[in-house]
């Protein structure tokens, strides 16, 4: 009888660092790589769930979240990362979590500008004279419980380095 006892708490001590680990989400990763975009948008991530951003390029970039409501800038989502030189370089990389559901905006301020619409609205918009794809280096971040949506992220953000995409 002791000894059961003793072996069942142990058992439950043991378990719980284990529970807890596999409980823990692993990161969402978004990828910048010389386009002046951010390769994966939008993502979804659980409430306290990383979202890891990963500069490949050779040019730095900011991630800055605002309020389309109001336009303002965050002071907790203020992120820069500096480039690389190529893969044995390394990659310099920005986290950044979210305790509550919603939707996020988030934009780099060296390649795109925030500008109010006539209905209010404020938006990211390419800074001009910027090379890119067409669309302002910004993203939205959907922060959320809903499996179908977390489900439905590009597999690229389940990597951190994409070997194929240094460049810039
Ligand atoms: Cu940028």
């Amino acid at each position: 009888m002791h000894h059961f006892t003793r072996t069942a708490l142990i058992a439950a001590t043991l378990a719980l660092p284990l529970a807890a680990q596999a409980a823990a989400p692993k990161p969402v990763y978004i990828h910048m790589n010389g386009a002046n975009m951010f390769l994966e948008n939008p993502v979804a991530v659980r409430p306290g769930q990383a979202v890891v951003f990963v500069n490949e390029d050779t040019g730095g970039h900011t991630i800055i979240g605002y309020s389309a409501a109001t336009g303002k800038t965050s002071t907790s989502f203020d992120g820069a990362v500096a480039g690389t030189k190529g893969a044995a370089d390394g990659v310099h990389t920005y986290t950044v979590r979210f305790k509550h559901q919603g939707i996020v905006h988030y934009y780099c301020s060296v390649h795109a500008i925030l500008a109010q619409e006539p209905g209010g609205r404020t938006v990211a918009k390419v800074r001009p004279g910027v090379d890119g794809f067409g669309d302002p280096m910004a993203g939205t971040i959907i922060v959320t419980n809903d499996a179908k949506l977390l489900a439905d992220n590009p597999k690229t953000t389940a990597e951190k380095v994409l070997p194929g995409y240094f460049g810039g």
